[in-house]
């Protein structure tokens, strides 16, 4: 059993189309879940006045029954407000290709010397869908107590402390920020460095962690190369806009220390297990321990800025200057948002394959039976 999800849509086209396949009948969904997975990305600090102008009020198709899924697909449609309000079409662009961007590289390959038919799927005004998804995956994962939760680390010169906090009051504080910062006086920086970007003409990157809690022992698996479960969550992580570089657990600290240091010493206590840290980020081997899974992505700054860089025209090879175009400061609080989705993607694919079930009443009983088989065994 697993679960797939196909996208389709142009940035400035006239929607953004979903369809999900493969979530278990019973799993109760409406729209107002999903239009509240949208706001909290709409609302995310730094972006363009485009997000002023993008309603993303959300239709279902097919696949629900009174507030609740049928197990058949399920539509999802996005209307793009720019397109009707604007009437913008991604034109500015021309023929000149923006460097950082897929400008070049897709007008190449598909044969184009205009950039627009490039630059509007290439957009990340798709990120829109990959939550609405998400939140029809967060739907499936809440029953069976699994939850993502998305916070931002670093934004341009200003980090974060790491702090102690759980991963609820994480995420309590984080809704608090305009730019999902669990640290206050950080969140406040962070502000203040968008605002001197945007008043530079520049754009920011930074960095954003995702922790997944209510996670069992043994989903993923190490008997294979593509079913290990960090392998997928990064690659499902870099296919994000702007992301660059990708953690599991202290991923890139970890090649400094000692082995001995590198792990997570384990005890059993009353029949459970302890462990003293979470270096591995919740996954040995390419499987979830039954701790949190920690996974830690890191934004280049967008390529699009006030800021002309030098390219040249692809119609008529002459050098020039990338085209000004309306742009974001900085993504990494929406990327929150949208990294908290995607994982909850790939997560609740990766529960589905290991406990399936026609009916999300079939996959929690499936979940209690290896819940209940693992403690028997740590029991004596
Ligand atoms: C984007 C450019 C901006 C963003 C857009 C992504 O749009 P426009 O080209 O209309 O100014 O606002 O993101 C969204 C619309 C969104 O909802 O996230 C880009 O080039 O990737």
């Amino acid at each position: 059993m697993t679960i797939r999800f196909l996208t389709a849509g142009d940035s400035h086209g006239e929607a953004l189309v979903g369809i999900v396949e493969g979530i278990p009948a019973g799993v109760r969904l409406d729209e107002r879940a999903i239009q509240r997975e949208l706001a909290r990305r709409r609302k995310a600090y730094g972006r363009s006045s485009r997000q002023k102008l993008e309603e993303d009020d959300v239709s279902l198709f097919g696949g629900l029954w009174k507030g609740r899924t049928t197990g058949a697909p399920i539509g999802i449609l996005l209307p793009n407000r720019a397109r009707t309000v604007q009437g913008k079409t991604g034109g500015a662009l021309g023929t000149v290709p923006r460097p950082g961007h897929a400008d070049l590289a897709g007008a190449l390959k598909y044969g184009f010397d205009e950039i627009p038919p490039v630059s509007e799927r290439a957009s990340a005004r798709s990120t829109t869908m990959r939550v609405a998804i998400g939140a029809i995956a967060k739907a499936c994962l809440k029953p069976l107590g699994v939850e993502t939760i998305g916070h931002v680390l670093s934004i341009g010169d200003v980090a974060a402390p790491r702090g102690e906090l759980s991963p609820r009051e994480l995420r309590v504080r984080a809704e608090k920020s305009p730019v999902y910062c669990a640290h206050a006086p950080s969140s406040r920086k962070m502000v203040r460095e968008i605002q001197q970007g945007k008043s530079e003409g520049n754009s920011l990157g930074g960095s954003v962690e995702v922790i997944a809690t209510g996670l069992f022992p043994g989903i993923g698996s190490h008997v294979e190369w593509d079913r290990r479960l960090d392998g997928r969550l990064a690659g499902a992580m870099m296919s994000i806009h702007s992301v660059k570089a990708v953690e599991v657990g202290d991923g890139f600290s970890t090649h400094r220390s000692r082995g001995i240091d590198a792990q997570d010493a384990m005890t059993l206590k009353r029949g459970r297990i302890v462990r003293a840290t979470n270096h591995a980020g919740g996954i040995e081997g390419g499987m979830t321990n039954g701790e949190d899974v920690v996974v830690r992505l890191y934004a280049k700054p967008i390529p699009t800025a006030a800021r002309r860089a030098p390219t040249f025209d692809l119609k008529t090879l002459a050098a020039t200057d990338s085209p000004y175009v309306r742009s974001d400061i900085c993504v990494i609080p929406v990327l929150a948002v949208i990294a908290e989705s995607v994982a909850a993607w790939e997560i609740a694919r990766a529960i589905m394959e290991k406990l399936g079930g026609d009916t999300i009443g079939d996959t929690i009983a499936a979940r209690d039976r290896v819940v209940e088989s693992i403690a028997s065994r740590l029991k004596r």
